[in-house]
C-alpha cells in the first residue's frame, strides 16, 4: 500500500446568486445558512477525504474557491482560477439563463484561463425547481455533448451536494492515478535487468557468494536460460530451482514470497 497525499484547487463558477456559495457552505460544514451575506471577493475553502484505490491510499485536501458571481470582474476571476485543477460550473434551475451562461460564458473563460480540466455541471435551487422544465434539459444536453457528469442539486436540502463533490474528487484522483500506473510501466526493466536483479538478490540472501553463484549456475543450466539472451519461460523454470534451495537456506515462507515477487518481475518484464 502505498499513501500519497494531495492538495487540489477546485473553482466553483456560475452567474450571481446561483447557489456557489450555498453549496461550498453545505459541503465543507453540511448546513445552509438563508441569512447569507453576499460573497465580496474570493474565498478559499478547505474538505479533507481520503480515497482508496487499489495499492493506494489517497489524502485529498480540496482547496474550494469560491469566486465573485459578477460578470464584470474578470480580472479577479482569471487571477483566481489560474492553478485550477477542478472545476465545478453552476447554474440556477429557477433561471434558465444562468443554466446557458455555464456554456456561453463560464467554461470558455475557464478554457482560455487553464484549459481542459475535470469539470462537473450542476443545476442548482432542485428543490424550488421545476424539474420538467427547460432547463434540466438544457443542462443535460450540455453535460453530453461536453462529456461532463451533471448534478441536480439543492443547497438548502442537502441533496446531492456530497455526491457532486465527490464526483469531482474522483475524477481528479483518476489523473493522478492514470499517471501513477504510467510511471510504473515506466519504470519496467528489460529482462536481462530483471535477470541481473535476481541474480543478485538471490546471492545478497544467501549470504555465501561463491556457493550461491553455484547454486545459480547450476539452476540456469538446468532450465536452460542463455544468459546472453534469455526467455522468459527459461528464466521462469530457473526461478523455481532457485526457491527449492532457499527453501533449504532461508525459509519456506521467504522462498515463496521471492519466488513470487521474482515471477511477477519476469512476467512484466520489456521484451
Ligand atoms: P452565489 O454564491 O452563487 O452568488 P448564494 O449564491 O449561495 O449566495 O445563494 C444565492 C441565494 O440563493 C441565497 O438566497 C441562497 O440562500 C439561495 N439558495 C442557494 N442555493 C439554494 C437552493 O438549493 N435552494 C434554494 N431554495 N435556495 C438556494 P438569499 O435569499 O439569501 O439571497
Ligand atoms: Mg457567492
Amino acid at each position: 500500500m502505498e499513501l500519497k497525499e494531495l492538495l487540489m484547487k477546485v473553482v466553483l463558477l456560475g452567474d450571481g446568486a446561483v447557489g456557489k456559495t450555498s453549496l461550498i457552505a453545505r459541503y465543507v460544514v453540511n448546513k445552509f445558512d438563508d441569512k447569507y451575506i453576499a460573497t465580496i471577493g474570493t474565498k478559499v475553502s478547505k474538505k479533507d477525504m481520503q480515497l482508496t484505490k487499489p495499492n493506494l491510499i489517497i489524502n485529498l485536501r480540496l482547496m474550494i474557491w469560491d469566486i465573485l458571481g459578477q460578470k464584470e470582474y474578470a480580472k479577479i476571476r482569471s487571477a483566481s482560477l489560474s492553478g485550477a485543477q477542478g472545476v465545478i460550473a453552476v447554474g440556477d434551475l429557477t433561471r434558465p439563463e444562468t443554466v446557458q451562461a455555464i456554456e456561453t460564458f463560464w467554461l470558455r473563460e475557464v478554457g482560455s484561463a487553464v484549459g481542459k480540466v475535470p469539470t462537473i455541471l450542476i443545476g442548482n435551487k432542485a428543490d424550488i425547481a421545476d424539474m420538467t422544465s427547460m432547463s434540466t434539459t438544457t443542462l443535460e444536453s450540455m453535460g453530453q455533448k461536453l462529456g461532463c457528469p451533471i448534478f441536480f442539486t439543492s443547497a438548502k436540502t442537502g441533496e446531492n451536494v456530497e455526491a457532486a463533490f465527490d464526483a469531482l474528487a474522483q475524477m481528479l484522483v483518476e489523473n493522478v492515478v492514470a499517471s501513477r500506473m504510467k510511471a510504473e510501466e515506466d519504470a519496467l526493466q528489460s529482462l536481462a535487468e530483471v535477470v541481473d536483479y535476481i541474480i543478485q538478490d538471490f546471492c545478497a540472501q544467501y549470504g555465501d557468494l561463491e556457493k550461491a553463484m553455484l547454486i545459480v549456475q547450476h539452476q540456469f543450466e538446468e532450465a536452460e536460460v542463455d544468459i546472453r539472451k534469455p526467455n522468459k519461460d527459461a528464466v521462469l523454470q530457473a526461478l523455481e530451482g532457485l526457491a527449492k534451495a532457499e527453501e533449504l537456506s532461508l525459509t519456506k515462507t521467504v522462498a515463496l514470497v521471492n519466488l513470487e515477487e521474482r515471477q511477477k518481475l519476469v512476467v512484466l518484464a520489456k521484451g
